[in-house]
């Protein structure tokens, strides 16, 4: 495969310079998120070099929860390149989801409605399996990479040099890393976004004055299906990770502390805000429980020069639309043939990648506030009158949304996912 330079092998031990080590590859991927990860597999596949440099150590990627369900495209997706093993095993195929509200539950069929489906696997199964099948394939996975810095980004019109991050290695070594391209699959917190000169990205943001308290517990899913429920307390959701691990949330305040959340306390809320007639939330040992903080953000471009950004990086949805882990997987779909194509002499893919992952985004983003909004109760920053009238209209949205077929056909449509763009 050739490279703008055709500088071959990536793993060369490089020239030692004064500034440490340069060594090459074609693709610089930050970041070893589910993105970064599922890039450098698709990549490799298609023969292209790769490294991937990852700040944190490898026990603490694999131990973060995050997402847990995936859409009809990105299940197809890990199939197309072999990484749905796991998957196959361990993945809960659904047909739906339920809606709740005061007491009663309606359950939304995807497989009837719109003939897809979901399947519930956590991100961190997901991340396990592509962290062991980029060791099994002895990948250029640097764990433990810090200070992790692009130090060229601009086009190769404008200036005919190849880009470069700089990093440490986890032997203390400093490398200045030449590549055709960056991808930023850093994250919310990531460097990448920030390395865009002052004045080529703006963003767009909204922060809820909600967010959830998500637990795990060890005990077998009352429900086949998810379940999202509006109740007067505020929001709960049912969902799971598998048919002996249950995951549950609730809506709290953004400044809540966890220290107040007893299990105790924790169970009485979800039996309380997810109880219907005649159905029994069954309780068991929480293993793990947090607060997660709730935004929808989006940047203007997910491309400067050679430095392109994926997932998190480029964009957050609350989670209530399950979306996170899918739109970055879509992203990832959508650049992976950009660059395959640019390297096969076709740069079309690459001009468009920003503008068509950013139009789909927004749809996604649509969804994942319209979701959120329905489900949560509002925290009455207005009279008392104000918010007994946001209630009521949203007991409305609901009703409305479980007595038709059309809406539902809707929310089933872009709940198992908008087809995933591609390149061409
Ligand atoms: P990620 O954030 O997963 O990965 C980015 C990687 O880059 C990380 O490993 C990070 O350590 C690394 N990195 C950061 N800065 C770096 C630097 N300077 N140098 C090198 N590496 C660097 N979505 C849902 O649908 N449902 C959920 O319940 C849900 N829960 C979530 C809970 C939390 C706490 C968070 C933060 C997100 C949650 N999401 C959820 C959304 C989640 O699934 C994200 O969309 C998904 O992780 C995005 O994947 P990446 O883009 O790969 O980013
Ligand atoms: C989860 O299983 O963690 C999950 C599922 C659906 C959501 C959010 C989180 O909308």
């Amino acid at each position: 495969m050739t490279s703008d330079e055709s500088h071959g092998q990536s793993t060369e031990a490089g020239e030692s310079t004064a500034t440490g080590v340069r060594q090459s590859t074609q693709v610089a991927i930050i970041g070893a998120g589910p993105a970064g990860l599922l890039l450098g597999h698709i990549l490799g596949q298609a023969g292209i070099d790769y490294r991937i440099l990852e700040a944190r150590d490898k026990d603490y990627v694999l131990g973060r929860i995050r997402a847990g369900v995936l859409e009809q495209d990105s299940v197809d997706l890990l199939g197309k390149y072999g990484l749905d093993a796991d998957l196959k095993t361990n993945g809960l195929t659904h047909h739906g989801i339920y809606l709740q509200h005061e007491g009663e539950r309606h359950h939304i069929d995807f497989a009837e409605l719109t003939g897809r489906t979901v399947t519930v696997y956590g991100q961190q199964a997901l991340v396990h399996h592509l962290v062991a099948e980029h060791e099994r394939l002895g990948s250029q996975l640097i764990f433990e990479a810090t200070d992790v810095q692009p130090t060229k980004i601009e086009s190769a019109q404008i200036d005919g040099e190849r880009a470069s991050v700089a990093y440490t290695a986890p032997n203390g070594e400093r490398i200045t890393l030449d590549c055709d391209y960056i991808i930023g699959a850093d994250g919310y917190h990531g460097v990448c976004r920030r390395t865009f000169p002052e004045g080529t990205l703006e963003v767009a943001e909204r922060v809820y004055d909600f967010a959830w308290l998500g637990i795990l517990a060890d005990v077998a899913p009352s429900t086949d299906d998810l379940i999202y429920a509006l109740h007067r307390d505020g929001f709960a959701m049912h969902s799971m990770r598998s048919t002996t691990v249950s995951r549950l949330y609730l809506q709290v305040s953004p400044d809540d502390d966890i220290a107040n959340w007893s299990d105790e306390r924790i169970w009485e809320a979800l039996q309380t805000r997810l109880g219907t007639e005649g159905w029994t939330l069954t309780e068991g040992p929480i293993t793990e429980k947090s607060i997660l903080p709730m935004r929808s953000f989006v940047v203007s471009t997910l491309n400067y020069g050679r430095l392109y950004l994926v997932g998190d990086a480029g964009h957050i949805v609350p989670p209530t639309g399950a979306k996170g882990l899918n739109s970055a997987i879509a992203d990832v779909a959508l650049l992976a043939e950009a660059l395959q194509a640019h390297y096969a002499g076709d740069d079309t893919g690459l001009e468009q990648y920003s503008d068509k992952a950013l139009d789909r985004q927004w749809k996604v983003q649509h969804f994942s506030q319209w979701m959120t909004d329905m489900l949560h109760v509002h925290p009455a920053d207005g009279s008392a009158e104000q918010s007994a009238f946001d209630f009521q209209r949203q007991l409305g949205q609901i009703r409305y949304v479980t007595s038709s077929h059309a809406a539902q056909v809707s929310l089933a449509e872009q709940y198992a996912g908008l087809p995933f763009v591609d390149a061409r």
